[in-house]
This record gives C-alpha cells, sequence and structure tokens, in this order.
C-alpha cells in the first residue's frame, strides 16, 4: 500500500477537458438526476431518430432489465465513420503498426469509410441481415475494424473470438450465439511467428454445424484449405461489390456485440451489449479519462478480441473522431524497445496497456527505455488488472519521465467501459489506486451479508445503478444474467472484485473474490481449467486456483489426482499443460501442476478451495479452520509436495 499522492499539475488543470471542480459539479449532478444528466450527454452520438426517453432499468429484486435511450434510433457505423467525413475526411483515423517494424500504414476516414461499406456490402451479399450473429477470429489488421465496423452498419451483432483461442473454444463460442458467417485470416503474424488462424477455424467448423460462409483475409499469403462454396478470399469478395453501402437505422437497445468472457463456474457467458448507451458510454469515458483532444495520437496496446479493443481501439476512439493506433505485434518483437519505438515512430501523445506489460518490461531494466525518446507522451493508462504500486513509480518515472499522469482504469466486459478512474486534470493519484468514480458510476461496498459499508471500509464491490454502458443480458440466458450479478446482493450489480475505499474516498480494488483468475489481464474461470484437465484420459479429479506471479499478476496453480495405476512424471506435467492450451488455448496453460493423491474435501465431498489458495500462495500458517475436513491427512501432503516453493 503507498500513501504516495501525485498532485495535478498546474498545467494540467488548466488545459484538461474537466478540471477538480468541474468533476465535482458533474458527478454531483449525475447523481442527483441522472435522467437530466444523460438526456444531455446522449446527445454527444448523432440520431436518426432522437430519444424521448433516457432511463429504464431495473436492478430487481424481481424485474432485471436495463434499457437506455429506448426510444430513439442511430447507427454505430454511422456514428464512428460517416458524421466525420465533412470535417475531417482527410484525417488519419487509423495507424496501423505491423509485427514487422517495416510494416505499418495510415487509413484517413475517408478510406475507412470506402473499406466499411465494401465489407458491409460482400457480408449483405452473403446474406448477412440484421439481427444475424457473426464471428470474428482476426489478427491486429485494420480489417478487423473494417469487419466491426461492417457489421455495425448493417445491424449485424459481433462476437469476436481472440485469436489465441483454440478450435474448441472457438467452436462452442460459434455454437452458443449459432453464427452462419465466421471471418477470419489465412494467417496471423505475432513476433515474427505464425497463427494458423484458417486451419483452426476449420476445425471448428468440423466441430459444429451451420457455418455457411468464412470469409478469408490474406494476411501472410500463406496456403491454406478453402472450401469451396463455403470460403472465399476478401479480396476477391470485395473487387465485386461497390464502396457505397448505407447504414441500417438501428434502434438504441438493439445488439451490437456478443462478447464472450469467463465467469465461476459453467462455460464462458455471452456478455451483450446494444447500440446507443453503449456508444454513449465508450466515447463519453475514451473523451474524458484520456483527456482526448483534437489531433492527439491515441494509442491502446489490447487486443481486439477483448472487450478493451472493442471500446478503447475501436469504438471510443472512432466515434470520437481520434487518430487511433492499431498494432498487430507483441511488446518485445523485434526488440525489448518495441513499444517505443512505436510512439516515437508515430509521435503517439497517450498510451494506455496493461501492468503486465509493464512489469515484464520493467525486468529488462530502464536503457530499453531511455534509448528512446517518448517526448510526445502526455497521459499514460493502465488495465486489465490491479496495477502494483512499484510498476507504477517505474511506469510514471521511466516510460513518463514524471511528467505524465497514469490513469489506473477500473472496468469489466460487463461495464462496457470505464467505471473507476481517475481524470488527469482533476484528480490526485495516488498509485496503486483507481481512485474515483467516473459520473453517473455509484459504486458501493458491502459486506458477506450485503450491508452496505459506509466511509473507509474493506469488502465487495457492487453498483448502485445502472449506467448507459452496462451489458443488457447473457446472450439466450436472461436467467444468468439476473442470477451471476444481481443474486448475490438482491438489488445490487455484484462485480466479483473485492475493493477497499480509504479515508479520502478513494477506491483501491483488491482482485476477484470469485473463482475467476487474472492471469496478465485475462480472465480465466478456474472451472473451465478443471473440466479441460478431467477430460484428459489419466486425470481423475482436478482443482485450480490462482497464485501470485511476478509478471503476470496471478498464475495457474492446478492440484491434480491421476487415476488409479497412472504415475506423475514431469512427462505428464507437459503432456497436461499442452491438453489444456489445445483445449483452451495457450492463455490457459497452467504454470504449475502439482499431483496430489488426494483433494482437501469436507464431509459431504466439496473440495476446500480456500485451502488450495493458501497452499499455493505460501501461506501455510493460514490454512484457517480444517476441522472439517474429511481426511486432515491430504492436506500434509500438498503441503510437503507444493511446487515452486520460495
Ligand atoms: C477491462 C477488463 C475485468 C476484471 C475486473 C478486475 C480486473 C480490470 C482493473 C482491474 C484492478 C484495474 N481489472 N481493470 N483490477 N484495477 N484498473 O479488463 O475487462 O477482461 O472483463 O476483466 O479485471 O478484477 O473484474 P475484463
Amino acid at each position: 500500500m503507498s500513501e504516495k499522492v501525485y498532485d495535478v499539475s498546474a498545467d494540467w488543470a488548466g488545459r484538461a477537458h474537466i478540471d477538480a471542480a468541474k468533476y465535482g459539479a458533474m458527478y454531483e449532478a449525475s447523481m442527483r438526476d441522472p435522467e437530466a444528466f444523460w438526456a444531455e450527454h446522449g446527445r454527444r452520438i448523432d440520431w436518426m431518430k432522437p430519444y424521448t426517453r433516457v432511463k429504464n432499468t431495473h436492478f430487481g429484486p424481481g424485474d432485471v432489465s436495463i434499457r437506455w435511450f429506448e426510444d430513439g434510433t442511430t447507427n454505430v457505423s454511422h456514428n464512428c465513420v460517416d458524421r466525420h467525413l465533412e470535417t475531417r475526411g482527410d484525417q488519419v483515423a487509423i495507424i496501423w503498426e505491423g509485427d514487422d517494424p517495416s510494416e505499418s500504414k495510415k487509413i484517413t476516414y475517408r478510406e475507412l469509410h470506402s473499406e466499411v461499406c465494401r465489407w458491409a456490402n460482400v457480408l449483405r451479399n452473403r446474406g448477412v441481415e440484421r439481427g444475424d450473429r457473426v464471428t470474428l477470429y482476426l489478427p491486429m489488421i485494420p480489417e478487423a475494424a473494417y469487419a466491426m465496423l461492417a457489421c455495425a452498419r448493417l445491424g449485424a451483432v459481433h462476437s469476436i473470438v481472440f485469436g489465441g483461442f483454440s478450435p474448441d473454444s472457438l467452436a462452442g463460442r460459434i455454437e452458443d450465439c449459432a453464427s452462419k458467417m465466421v471471418i477470419t485470416a489465412d494467417e496471423g503474424l505475432r513476433g515474427g511467428r505464425k497463427v494458423p488462424l484458417k486451419a483452426n477455424v476449420d476445425a471448428a467448423i468440423e466441430r459444429v454445424g451451420g457455418v455457411d460462409h468464412v470469409v478469408v483475409v490474406r494476411r501472410t499469403g500463406g496456403a491454406v484449405a478453402m472450401t469451396p462454396g463455403r470460403d472465399v478470399y476478401y479480396d476477391e469478395a470485395a473487387a465485386m461489390v461497390t464502396d457505397e453501402c448505407p447504414a441500417v437505422e438501428m434502434n438504441a437497445e438493439d445488439p451490437l456485440f456478443i462478447l464472450y468472457t469467463s465467469g465461476s463456474t459453467g462455460k464462458p457467458k455471452g456478455v451483450l451489449h446494444t447500440t446507443a448507451g453503449y456508444l454513449v458510454w465508450a466515447s463519453f469515458t475514451h473523451q474524458y479519462v484520456f483527456d482526448y483532444h483534437e489531433g492527439d495520437i491515441y494509442w491502446c496496446t489490447a487486443d481486439v478480441g477483448w472487450v478493451t479493443g472493442h471500446s478503447y481501439i475501436v469504438y471510443g476512439p472512432l466515434a470520437n473522431g481520434a487518430t487511433t493506433l492499431m498494432f498487430e505485434g507483441i511488446p518485445t518483437y523485434p526488440s525489448i524497445s518495441r513499444f517505443w519505438d512505436v510512439v516515437d515512430k508515430h509521435g503517439v501523445n497517450i498510451f494506455y496497456t496493461a501492468p503486465t506489460a509493464i512489469r515484464s518490461l520493467m525486468g529488462a531494466g530502464e536503457d530499453p527505455v531511455k534509448r528512446t525518446s517518448r517526448k510526445s507522451l502526455r497521459l499514460l493508462g493502465s488495465v486489465g488488472e490491479p496495477i502494483n504500486p512499484e510498476a507504477w513509480e517505474w511506469y510514471h518515472r521511466v516510460v513518463g519521465e514524471g511528467r505524465c499522469p497514469i490513469v489506473d482504469t477500473w472496468w469489466q466486459t460487463e461495464t462496457g467501459g470505464i467505471l473507476i478512474s481517475p481524470l488527469p486534470g482533476a484528480t490526485k493519484l495516488k498509485p496503486g489506486s483507481a481512485t474515483l468514480p467516473l459520473p453517473g458510476v455509484k459504486p458501493m461496498i458491502v459486506d458477506a451479508e450485503g450491508k452496505e459499508l459506509t466511509g473507509a471500509a474493506e469488502g465487495n464491490l457492487c453498483i448502485a445503478d445502472s449506467w448507459p454502458g452496462q451489458m443488457r443480458t447473457v446472450y439466450g440466458d436472461h436467467e444468468r444474467f439476473v442470477q451471476t450479478y444481481f443474486s448475490t446482493y438482491p438489488g445490487k450489480y455484484f462485480t466479483g472484485d473485492g475493493c477497499r475505499r480509504d479515508a479520502d474516498g478513494y477506491y483501491w480494488i483488491t482482485g476477484r473474490v470469485d473463482d475467476v483468475i487474472n492471469v496478465s489481464g485475462h480472465r480465466m474461470g478456474t472451472a473451465e481449467v478443471e473440466s479441460a484437465l478431467v477430460a484428459h484420459p489419466k486425470v481423475s479429479e482436478a482443482a485450480v486456483v490462482g497464485y501470485p506471479h511476478d509478471i503476470k499478476g496471478q498464475g495457474i496453480y492446478a492440484y491434480v489426482t491421476l487415476m488409479a495405476g497412472e504415475t506423475p512424471s514431469d512427462d505428464l506435467r507437459k503432456e497436461l499443460v499442452a491438453w489444456v492450451r489445445r483445449e483452451i488455448g495457450p492463455i490457459a496453460s497452467p504454470d504449475l501442476i502439482q499431483f496430489a493423491p488426494g483433494l482437501p474435501k469436507t464431509r459431504s465431498g466439496k473440495i476446500m478451495r480456500r485451502i488450495l489458495r493458501k497452499i499455493a500462495e505460501d501461506e501455510f500458517g493460514a490454512l484457517g479452520d480444517t476441522s472439517t475436513l474429511a481426511d486432515p491427512a491430504v492436506v500434509d501432503d500438498l503441503i510437503t509436495n507444493r511446487q515452486n516453493k520460495r
């Protein structure tokens, strides 16, 4: 816990959209009269038919339904593209920086319009209509943004699957939302290595039916199998269509996209975001949190496969007419200075990344940073997991040379955009704290029984009322939405995060309190990894927990009980890691596997994860009450054979 406070500098307070007084007034207005506040701010996007109703939201008990601007109509693609043509048609919309530093290009808003329309026509010619689901499995190339905006233009609902997911994971997501079309590339390129995207799509489609069309972008030009009648190269299809395509008039509450995310139980949930509220939230938060001004070069290093890429590479920045940088590669290729080389090459002013990247670069020392200029940088951002004060200070002192404020932005796939964050011209910074709620956001800390804790307190983080960017439902399963988010503490949205509020009202997120682990800023459900492990023929039982990891934040620790007759070995460990990578994807690889003859269970057979977590965390003295264990001896064995002892 750091007690250091960084004041807002005078030039920031003077130049920013929002200073401390304005933040206070906006926050107060948004709490006093949300209707009036959002009636005003909803106008930041273009409407085809203006709304007359602003907020119609219910958190239960009973009715859980969330509607914003519900009688208005608009189109997201119009807002991110067409409406900028008159004022900034020749301004760069997207700077693309390839995996290889020799490859980069700039796409103006006028070119973006032409590309998006062409894409929309290719999709429409293959039967994509309003409401249809389209799965995207793409590398970080401009075509990812074109395809997203083309779906939005037609009113189709995109579901992006991160390119690091396995064919099985992809198949599950295609099936869950019944996509008839998949958009992919021949191969991806990351850190000089090829990713067989099209081959993965083929393998996924073998497992699920219903996909009529696969559109393939040529990225590497590598040879891939093409199924006649089903598969088409994008460039060949695009040559047959025009670059004019009207944007379909959509209702504010029509679905915009589905994004699958891991929870504590079951398979990943299809988080559903809708049209207008989402876009208002993405653009409002992008402008104010990053203090975006006309002409700024803005770079978010996320992948479009995650929500950060949706809201802060594509929708928020483009709705604001910004220049957004899209990076195909990784921070360490071809050298560990790559991030800062790209900053210098394109004159980046605003830079937004994840703590795990900062921690891994920190490990290589200051020289790779210091041999670059970085004088264009004005603001730094952090997202995905708590940033430890050491990494914060390094980011501030070394990367930002002490002159750039850091916005530590707390939010979730479910929230659509940032909810708790400093505003750089308004908020004093405390390293490690996400600081204060944005206007329109009402955080509440509750104890285990759901009682609200006021003042300085630590407990579970809920949000007491709706904001426009909130998810609307779990695709195809509204009951699961209600159960997951509104039943633990009835009448409140429960985030799944633990949180402390200090005497200044600052929020410090302490991490997940459910069975979700956060590996390098990516959410992983322990239940998913467990079910992958027990699917292996030699495994009888598995329990997975998180443990502190210097670079990744949390690592994946798996306790595995083998079938009778199987012998533990390092080879089997490797085999199980490879198995999980194949089942879910590389991001789910267990870091440590401990073979355990038995798992600690209650007499009724429930695995006592609390004990497994403590052992993985090396806190043997704090196992708590073990009197309900069916067989206390298993704990001694677990401690004796703990992996990676410190
Ligand atoms: C945007 C995103 C959400 C979970 C969230 C929390 C953790 C994200 C954070 C943070 C502390 C921050 N998280 N940002 N924890 N400080 N600034 O990451 O969405 O992938 O859904 O993850 O990530 O635990 O609940 P998502």
